[in-house]
């Protein structure tokens, strides 16, 4: 097959032309990923400088893997002094993660490997580093802009050359494990777990096995019922539960080293143990004991709320949703489940508050959840780069115990002491032949893995090393791309919501401009706002969502002087008339935001008109058209959002702007 896509971030473009040099590598012991850690180092190399790999005996090799049993789990060790190389790890996935790195370093420091003088020790921050797709068997993606499904095709599993690829991919990235399926499960996916699926996914799993990635499936809580002959999905049933077990034996005999379950119950329609009156920890503990004994997990998600509830009730409120669904169920859980908890409240918002259960739960194993597929962020025909969101979510401090306490340190486990935890990102991957959609938008496939894999690292470091891997040394083309990336969050967030109401977009899609969108929203706007007002009382004089948080952070957002502004919507409701620090009133920042973010974005698509020639011309007719659009979108959200508030208060701009198009 011709390969018609892109190699992303590993692409290799020639550091030096070095036609007579050959760089030997050899290991002190083997196995499929170290295999694997090889042919990336010759294949990588081989581009890099057009030089010839060959393997050799461990003494005189130039790079040499070698075993130390005192590195952790997926660690390395490198040591580059120019005439020799060793990468130095405790298992198979520490030396081709070294590998990886050891290719990245000689991107950035652009020198033969002769002459690179490095050191470098990493153990992964996160046990758990996850990507999550929501394929559908048929090869439609829920939330997919970047085509159709890389595993699935008219209900059947594809494995091929891309499936190599993407591997390759997500392990170059830092990447552990994937789900492959949506959990919303429905259609043939219901059969995944059987005879029907078994071959062609122990062929799917084999490749992920070679990148060190663990297959994780999405399964439905009712499987007992639509699988089997039972009645009844109880947990307690001990009908159920050995249904379960002997599916769990089934699964794992076909399927040895599948990583685990993946649930989505009582959300959305679909079913969970509340329908048997049962509660999440009865639900993922049954599950967890049936695949305890083949080392199984199961990552249950934390996505439950009354999608129909009534929004003239200033009580209920779906931020609370989550903390009040599984607080109560803290310390309940096997040492085989981890709670995967999107990163807000409410549903991957352009911007929200950190959710207060990540802070709640004291002994429970947590995995956050994050979006790349930017289903609110401009679904990848919008730029908009997700790291310096994800940073600050990170660097939340919860204040909730007297150790570490910021989100990083939580979903590592620093405070319930258990070993399992990490990031998990709804991935953003397709077929389409740049993978992403929007070229950019691989900055945050590539970003959120680095991140998982390094806790520590900026989204600064992040973009400069993707735009290098992936464009080569170019400093016209960094200087352009880095500016572009840097400011896309910020600058989407200007034209869409503003404050941290949220929504504002166009039901069931979520893309395009509409004020009073939300879908289930039927009793009444999100935003709520009138001629005087706008935003939720959410203080405990309002819904009382603040007091899920620990006390300091609780006083911060409860008192509005304090309330950091970009969120002061979505903590309380305020008259239009309310001076920001900036000096200016609400109204005023509405019309100046949503001017300055359409401006910004017709600045985007004429920077990179200037690099027309630098940039692979798919690549740039890509970009022209997406930013093309992004402009003409940014205008059409500036003039629907600043229409509907100047008409809500008859307040024109200070500035005699026009805001009725
Ligand atoms: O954001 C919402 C999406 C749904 C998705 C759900 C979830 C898979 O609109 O499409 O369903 O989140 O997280 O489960």
């Amino acid at each position: 097959m011709k390969k018609t896509w892109t190699n992303c971030w590993l692409e290799y473009p020639l550091i030096q032309d070095q036609p007579d040099v050959t760089i030997t590598v050899a290991s002190e012991w083997d196995g499929v990923i170290i295999n694997r850690a090889y042919h990336e180092l010759k294949r990588g190399l081989e581009s890099l400088y057009h030089c010839q790999v060959t393997q050799a005996v461990v003494t005189t090799a130039d790079i040499r893997f070698l075993k130390d049993p005192g590195l952790s789990a997926e660690g390395y060790t490198i040591n580059a002094k120019k005439d020799s190389c060793t990468i130095s790890a405790g298992d198979e996935k520490g030396i081709l993660y070294g590998s990886f790195a050891l290719l990245r370093q000689l991107q950035i420091a652009q020198c033969p490997l002769h002459e690179l003088t490095w050191q470098e020790t990493k153990v992964p921050s996160n046990p758990l580093r996850l990507m999550i797709h929501w394929d559908n068997l048929p090869g439609d993606i829920e939330r997919g802009y970047a085509g159709d499904s890389l595993f699935f095709k008219n209900n059947h599993i594809l494995v091929n050359e891309r499936s190599i690829d993407y591997a390759r991919l997500a392990a170059s990235a830092g990447f552990n494990g994937l789900v492959i399926n949506n959990s919303n499960v429905a259609g043939a996916a219901i059969e995944l777990i059987s005879d029907r699926f078994y071959a062609p996914l122990s062929r799917l799993q084999e490749i992920f096995h070679q990148y060190g990635l663990k297959l994780f499936i999405a399964v439905d809580f009712t499987m007992p019922m639509l699988m089997g002959d039972l009645e009844t999905a109880d947990p307690t049933d001990p009908d159920v539960q050995s249904w379960w077990q002997r599916k769990a034996k089934e699964v794992w005999e076909n399927l040895p080293g599948l990583g685990g379950f993946m649930v989505k119950a009582d959300s959305e329609g679909r079913p969970g143990p509340y329908a048997y009156g049962k509660n999440h920890a009865d639900g993922a503990n049954m599950l967890a004991d049936a695949v305890a004994p083949y080392g199984g997990l199961i990552l249950w998600r934390c996505f439950v709320y009354d999608c129909q509830q009534d929004w003239r009730d200033t009580v209920t409120d779906r931020a609370k949703a989550g903390y009040d669904h599984y607080m109560p169920l803290d310390g309940c859980f096997r040492d085989n489940v981890v709670l995967e908890i999107k990163n807000g409240p409410m549903d991957f918002q352009v911007r929200e508050p950190v959710s207060p259960l990540i802070g709640g739960l004291a002994k429970t194993q947590m995995l956050l959840e994050v979006q790349i597929t930017q289903e609110y962020t401009g679904q990848q025909r919008h730029v908009c780069y997700l790291l310096p969101w994800f940073r600050q979510i990170l660097d939340q401090d919860m204040c909730c115990w007297e150790g570490p306490s910021k989100v990083s340190d939580l979903i590592q486990g620093k405070r319930c002491g258990k070993p399992l935890g990490g990031i998990s990102a709804i991935a953003n991957t397709g077929n389409d032949p740049n993978w992403t959609g929007h070229d950019l938008a691989a900055a945050n496939f590539y970003g959120i893995g680095r991140l998982a894999f390094d806790i520590s690292l900026s989204p600064e470091t992040i973009a400069r090393e993707w735009i290098r891997l992936t464009y080569g040394d170019q400093p016209k083309v960094e200087e352009v791309l880095f500016d572009i990336l840097m400011n896309s969050w910020p600058v989407y967030e200007k034209y869409n919501a503003p404050l941290g109401i949220g929504w504002m977009c166009n039901p069931g899609f979520h893309y395009g401009p509409n004020p009073n969108g939300y879908e289930y929203s039927r009793w009444g706007t999100y935003h709520r706002a009138d001629h005087q007002a706008l935003g939720i009382d959410r203080t405990t004089a309002g819904t009382g969502y603040t007091a899920q948080y620990a006390p300091n952070l609780q006083k911060l957002y409860e008192d509005v002087e304090t309330c950091p502004e970009e969120m002061i919507l979505f903590f309380h409701r305020l008259p239009y008339s309310y001076m920001l620090k900036t000096g200016k009133n609400i109204l005023q920042h509405i019309y100046d935001t949503h001017f300055e973010g359409a401006e910004q974005a017709a600045q985007f698509l004429s920077r990179i008109e200037g690099l027309a020639g630098l940039l692979p011309d798919d690549v740039y007719a890509r970009m022209h058209e997406r930013f093309t659009l992004q402009k003409e979108n940014a205008e059409e959200w500036r003039d629907v959002v600043n229409t509907f508030f100047y008409r809500m208060t008859g307040i024109p701009d200070e500035h005699g702007r026009t805001i009725y198009p």
